[in-house]
């Protein structure tokens, strides 16, 4: 059997499950976690347009403000080219505006946010606030040379400063082994995290991560 038709058997029992869930207990919000080019980004859109959730990357966020060349897009800029992190208080507010204004979610997926433990705290009080949590924090499991590959293949095709030199590329997982990585160690305390190999084709990592997220609800 082909993996998009196991992946369509899942989601399709999951939706139910949701909307069973949603009726009783609000908003199921799950994170998707993991080194740069784990794929976190193009699973969460999938993931997204199948459950109904919304997806938050801030990531996209802070490439649209500088896109746009708005004050705070000009101050984060170059943090970004770097492969730095941008300030958390930056974050916390995009993400706690995100939220407040979509009041009739579903719920959320999280790509590319908490990024540090103090980003996680904030999360947290942001979710409780709204009667809600973290449902399950799922991590991305990708070997480093697959992470280096994929990210300069990227940047053939995309104008994404931080993915065209090696070396960026470098310090955005040295980032995000140091910075990062206590993240999950904040949710595995409350038996939230799953890994999930992020190894191979996308449809199948789309089919593992559905059957993950099915077995969790
Ligand atoms: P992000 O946009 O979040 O970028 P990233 O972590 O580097 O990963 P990305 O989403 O691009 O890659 P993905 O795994 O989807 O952040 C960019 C910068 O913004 C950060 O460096 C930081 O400066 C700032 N920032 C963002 N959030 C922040 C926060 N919370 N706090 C502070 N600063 C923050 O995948 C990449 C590529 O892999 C894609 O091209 C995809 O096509 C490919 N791919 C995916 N799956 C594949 C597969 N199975 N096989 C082959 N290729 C695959």
């Amino acid at each position: 059997m082909v993996a998009g038709a196991i992946s369509g058997r899942y989601t399709g029992l999951l939706k139910i499950r949701i909307n069973e869930q949603h009726k009783h207990k609000g908003m199921t919000n799950f994170l998707i976690f993991g080194p740069p080019g784990s794929g976190k980004g193009t699973q969460s859109v999938k993931l997204a347009s199948e459950f109904n959730l919304i997806h938050l990357s801030t990531g996209d966020m802070l490439r649209e403000e500088v896109a746009a060349q708005t004050e705070l897009g000009r101050k984060v800029e170059v943090i970004m080219k770097r492969g730095e992190l941008v300030p958390d208080e930056v974050v916390i507010q995009m993400i706690a505006e995100r939220i407040d204004s979509n009041p009739r979610a579903n719920g959320f997926i999280f790509d590319g946010f908490p990024r540090t433990v103090d980003q996680a705290r904030a999360l947290d009080k942001t979710l409780a606030e709204k009667n809600t949590s973290i449902c399950k924090m799922l991590m991305l499991e990708v070997e480093h040379e697959e992470l280096v590959r994929r990210l300069l293949l990227r940047a053939e095709v995309s104008d994404r400063p931080d993915d065209k030199d090696v070396n960026i590329i470098e310090n955005r997982i040295k980032v995000y082994k140091e910075k990062t990585e206590p993240v999950i160690a904040y949710y595995r305390s409350d038996g939230k995290y799953l890994p999930v190999n992020g190894m191979g084709d996308i449809e199948k990592i789309f089919s593992r991560l559905s059957e993950t997220l099915a077995a969790c609800i």
